[in-house]
C-alpha cells in the first residue's frame, strides 16, 4: 500500500515537501486514503440512489468512519483477522475489497462474495482478505474475534496442529497463522452495552490476547444518543480498569491522528502486550440506515456541527493545505472513482441473481457427510485377557461417563487441533498444585473430562469464565480458524446467555457466507432430570428449540456405546454439534458397555431399534429409552403385546427412514420424550407420520411426555412432571388396544 512518489499529474505545482511524512503516513498514503475515503462515501451514495430507485433493497451507510477505517487498515497487516462491522466500508475498501464487490451483495447477486445474495449489504465477509463473515446482531462479533485471536497463538504453539489430515473436518479446513498476528474488531458505541462486549473485555485482558478492539462512537444508537447507553457518556472511563490493555481514545475523523494511536496499538498487541482499545469519536452524517429519518431526534444544529467534522472533506482540506494535492488533482481523484463507480454499478445491476434451487445449498457441509458410511465403524473389543490364575476376563464393562472421557482423550491424542474449556473442565487452574502433586484435579462437575488437562496440559484444556455466550462465542471464533473446540456448557439449564450465539451466529456462518466460512465444533451439555433433587435448575430439556435451528446437529444418545460413537462422529465432522448428555444415565448401569476402541463412530441420523416388535412403535431418546424398554417388557410379559422401541439417538438429523418401516409395519405409534409435552420434539414426528404415513396408521399418533410445567425438586411432584415407566405402560397398552 505504501508507495512514496505522488503521481505529478495529481500535484502539477508540486508544492509538498517530498519526504514530509505525516505521523509515518507519506503523502502518498494520504493521497491513496483519500481515493478510499471518498470511494466510500460515494459507494454510499449510489447505493442509496439505487435503493430509492427500488434496485437494491436495504442500505447502510459508512459515512462518517471513514477516516477510522482507513487509518486502521494502513496500521494493520493483510495476514492480521477482520471482524468488522456494517460502518466500516472504508475499511473494507482500504484492505482490497471493492466498490463492485460490495454492490453486487446490494443487488444480492449470485456472485457477491460476502454471502452469494443472502445478507444485507454491508455484512461483510471477504475470505481472500481474512475479513471473517458479519452478521445483523449488534455485538456478536466480539467474543468471536477473541476465540479467532486465541486460535492464533494455538497455532503458533502447535504448528503442527495446522497441518491438514485427510478422513475428518482438517481435509477442509485450511489453516494460516502468523505469530504476530492482530485481530481487528469493530463495533458502535451503543455496542458497548452488550454483555458480550465486556465478556470480551474481560477475556482478552486476561489472557493478554492480541484483540484491538475499536469503538466507533458516533454518539448514537440509531435515535438512542451515548449518555443513555453508557453510563457517563464515555466508553473509555468505564473500560479504563482493564489490566493489560494499551488504550487510545482519538477524533477518528482525522486519519493521521487516527493512523498514529492504531500504531501505538498494534504495537502494543504484536509485542504481546495484550490487546488494545481504541476510542474513536466519529460522525454520522446520514440517519442510522434508509429505514430512519434523524430529523425525528436530531435538531439541525447539532447535524451541522457534525456536518464541520466531517472526514471527507476535512482530509481534502488537509491535502490542500499541505500541498500533498492540488485542486485539479482532487478532481482528477474524484473523477476516476465516480466513472468506475457508474460502470461498476452498471456491471451490478446485470448480474445475476442466486436461483431458488440454491437455498438448501451449505446449510451442512458440502463435503462431509456425518450421516455417511464413513462414520460406521464396528467396536474394536480388546481381547479377553487371561490373569496368572488362568481364568479369562471380558473387557469391562465402561459406563456412558468413562467412554465419554475415553473419547475425548483419543480424539485428544488423535488431533491436535480439539481444545477442552468450559466451566470447572480443568483438573485445576492453579497448575503448580497438580504439578506439585497437592491435589488430584477435578475435570468438570461430572468429570467427564477428568484428567484431560494433566494429560495435554493447560493451553488444551482450561476452564472459562462462567459466561456461556464466551464459551460459545469464542469456541466459534477458534473453530473459524480451523480448531476444533470441544466445550462443555455445565447444565442445559444455563445455556440460555449462550443462544444469541448459538441461533443467530454459529449454525448459520456457512449458509450466510455462502460456504466461504465454516465453523464446525462441539459443545457438550448436561441435560435432562430423573436427578431426584435436581429441582427447575438442574433438570430441564428443550432439546427442540435447538432442533428447530437449521445448521445445527442435535445428538442425545441412550447408552455408552452410542455416546462414544456419537461423540467421536461429532468431533471428526464438518458441521457444528450440540452433543446433549444425560446426567442421569452418565453411571447408570443401563447401557454400559466395553470400551469399542479408538475409531469407533456411529454416524448421525441412523436410529437404534432397541428390540423389534410388531403391534405398535415407540420412538423415544435419551433417558427415556430405558423407561420404555422397561414398560415394553412388562407389556409384553403382561398383555403379549409386542413393541418395537426405536431410539432415535441423533434428533438433528433423525432418522425418518426408520420409524417409517416401522409404523408401516406396526400401524401404531406413539413418541415418548422427557421435555414438557407441548411444541416439544415429537409434535414434529408425529405431524410427519400423521402427513406421510396416513394410510398406515390404524389408531391416532399418541404422545408420552412431560408435564407442561418445569420439574420440582420434591421427588413426588417430579415423578408426577416427568414421564415414568408406568405411565408409558398405561400409554402403550391403549394405543395397542385402539
Ligand atoms: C442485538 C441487536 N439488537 C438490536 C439491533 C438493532 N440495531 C441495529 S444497529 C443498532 C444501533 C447500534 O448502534 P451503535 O452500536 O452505536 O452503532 P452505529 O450504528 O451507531 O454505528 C440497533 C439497535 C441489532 N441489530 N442487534
Ligand atoms: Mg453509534
Amino acid at each position: 500500500m505504501a508507495t512514496t512518489k505522488v503521481d505529478p499529474k495529481l500535484n502539477e505545482n508540486n508544492t509538498a515537501k517530498k519526504a514530509k511524512t505525516y505521523q509515518g503516513l507519506t503523502s502518498q498514503q494520504l493521497i491513496d486514503a483519500y481515493r478510499i475515503m471518498f470511494t466510500s462515501r460515494r459507494v454510499d451514495d449510489r447505493e442509496i440512489l439505487l435503493k430509492r430507485q427500488q434496485k437494491i433493497f436495504f442500505q447502510i451507510s459508512g459515512a462518517g468512519h471513514e477516516a477510522i477505517g482507513v487509518a486502521a487498515a494502513f496500521a494493520l497487516k493483510a495476514s492480521d483477522w477482520f471482524y468488522p462491522y456494517y460502518r466500516d466500508r472504508a475499511l473494507c475498501l482500504a484492505l482490497g475489497a471493492t466498490p463492485y464487490e460490495m454492490l453486487l451483495q446490494g443487488v444480492g447477486a449470485a456472485d457477491d462474495p460476502s454471502s452469494g445474495g443472502r445478507q444485507m449489504p454491508s455484512h461483510w465477509a471477504y475470505q481472500r482478505l481474512n475479513i471473517v463473515t458479519q452478521s445483523s446482531p449488534t455485538g456478536t462479533q466480539i467474543l468471536q474475534a477473541v476465540g479467532c485471536a486465541e486460535a492464533g497463538r494455538y497455532f503458533a504453539a502447535h504448528p503442527k496442529a495446522s497441518q491438514k489430515a485427510e478422513g475428518d473436518y482438517r481435509q477442509f479446513k485450511d489453516v494460516q497463522f502468523q505469530g504476530d498476528e492482530i485481530t481487528y474488531v469493530s463495533l458502535g458505541d451503543g455496542t458497548t452495552s452488550e454483555g458480550e462486549f465486556w465478556e470480551a473485555l474481560n477475556t482478552a485482558s486476561n489472557r493478554r490476547l492480541p484483540v484491538m478492539f475499536c469503538v466507533q462512537d458516533n454518539e448514537y444508537a440509531i435515535s438512542v444518543p451515548v449518555e443513555v447507553q453508557t453510563s457517563g457518556g464515555n466508553i473509555s472511563r468505564l473500560v479504563s480498569g482493564f489490566p493489560n490493555f494499551h488504550f487510545e481514545e482519538v477524533d477518528g475523523t482525522d486519519p493521521v491522528v487516527a493512523y498514529a494511536a492504531f500504531k501505538r496499538a498494534a504495537d502494543h498487541c504484536r509485542a504481546g502486550h495484550g490487546p488494545a482499545f481504541v476510542h474513536a469519536h466519529v460522525i454520522r452524517p446520514y440517519s442510522h440506515s434508509l429505514s430512519d429519518d434523524e430529523r425525528l431526534y436530531r435538531p439541525d444544529s447539532e447535524r451541522q456541527a457534525d456536518a464541520a467534522r466531517d472526514p471527507v472533506p476535512r482530509l481534502q482540506m488537509f491535502l490542500l493545505r499541505e500541498g500533498i494535492l492540488d485542486e485539479k488533482g482532487i478532481n482528477i481523484i474524484e473523477k476516476e472513482v465516480e466513472e468506475q463507480l457508474q460502470a461498476d454499478a452498471d456491471h451490478a445491476l446485470e448480474a445475476l441473481p442466486p436461483q431458488p434451487e440454491t437455498i438448501y445449498d451449505y446449510v451442512y457441509s458440502p463435503n462431509l457427510d456425518p450421516t455417511s458410511a464413513q462414520f460406521a465403524t464396528q467396536p474394536v473389543i480388546a481381547a479377553p485377557e487371561t490373569a496368572a490364575d488362568g481364568k479369562r476376563s471380558a473387557a469391562p464393562n465402561k459406563t456412558m461417563a468413562d467412554l465419554i472421557n475415553t473419547t475425548l482423550r483419543d480424539e485428544m491424542r488423535r488431533d491436535e487441533r480439539v481444545i477442552i474449556f468450559g466451566e470447572d473442565v480443568a483438573d485445576c487452574s492453579r497448575e503448580e498444585y497438580l504439578k506439585q502433586k497437592l491435589v488430584k484435579g477435578k475435570g468438570g462437575v461430572f468429570k467427564l473430562t477428568a484428567g484431560l488437562q494433566s494429560q495435554f496440559g493447560s493451553d488444551r484444556v482450561f476452564n472459562s469464565p462462567i459466561a456461556e455466550a464466551n464459551i460459545v462465542g469464542r469456541a466459534t471464533g477458534m473453530a473459524t480458524r480451523g480448531l476444533k473446540p470441544v466445550v462443555e456448557i455445565q447444565f442445559f439449564d444455563y445455556i440460555w446467555p449462550a443462544m444469541m450465539q448459538l441461533r443467530d451466529e454459529l449454525p448459520i456462518i456457512r449458509w450466510r457466507s455462502n460456504n466461504a466460512f465454516s465453523a464446525p465444533l462441539v459443545i457438550r451439555v448436561a441435560i435432562g432430570g430423573y436427578l431426584t433433587g435436581g429441582a427447575i435448575y438442574h433438570s430441564q430439556c428443550g432439546e427442540s428449540m435447538f432442533t428447530h435451528i437449521p445448521g445445527l446437529r442435535v445428538v442425545f444418545p441412550s447408552n455408552a456405546l452410542d455416546a462414544a460413537g456419537l461423540l467421536r462422529t461429532a468431533i471428526r465432522c464438518d458441521d457444528p454439534v450440540l452433543f446433549l448428555e444425560h446426567k442421569r444415565l452418565y453411571r447408570e448401569t443401563y447401557g454400559r458397555a466395553p470400551y469399542p476402541g479408538p475409531n469407533y463412530m456411529v454416524p448421525f441420523g441412523k436410529a437404534n431399534v432397541v428390540q423389534p416388535g410388531t403391534d405398535l412403535t415407540v420412538i423415544t431418546y435419551g433417558a427415556v429409552v430405558p423407561r420404555a424398554l422397561q414398560a415394553a417388557q412388562k407389556l409384553e410379559r403382561e398383555h403379549q403385546v409386542s413393541v418395537e422401541l426405536i431410539d432415535l439417538r441423533c434428533l438433528n438429523p433423525f432418522d425418518w427412514e426408520a420409524i417409517a418401516a416401522s409404523v408401516k409395519k406396526t400401524n401404531r405409534a406413539l413418541i415418548a420424550y422427557e421435555d414438557s409435552l407441548s411444541w416439544g420434539y415429537g409434535a414434529e414426528i408425529a405431524a410427519r407420520i400423521a402427513d406421510k404415513l396416513f394410510h398406515h396408521l390404524d389408531a391416532p399418533v399418541k404422545r408420552v411426555a412431560a408435564t407442561d410445567t418445569f420439574v420440582a425438586y420434591q421427588p413426588l411432584l417430579e415423578n408426577a412432571i416427568l414421564p415414568q415407566s408406568s405411565d408409558l405402560f398405561r400409554a402403550m397398552k391403549e394405543l395397542a388396544e385402539f
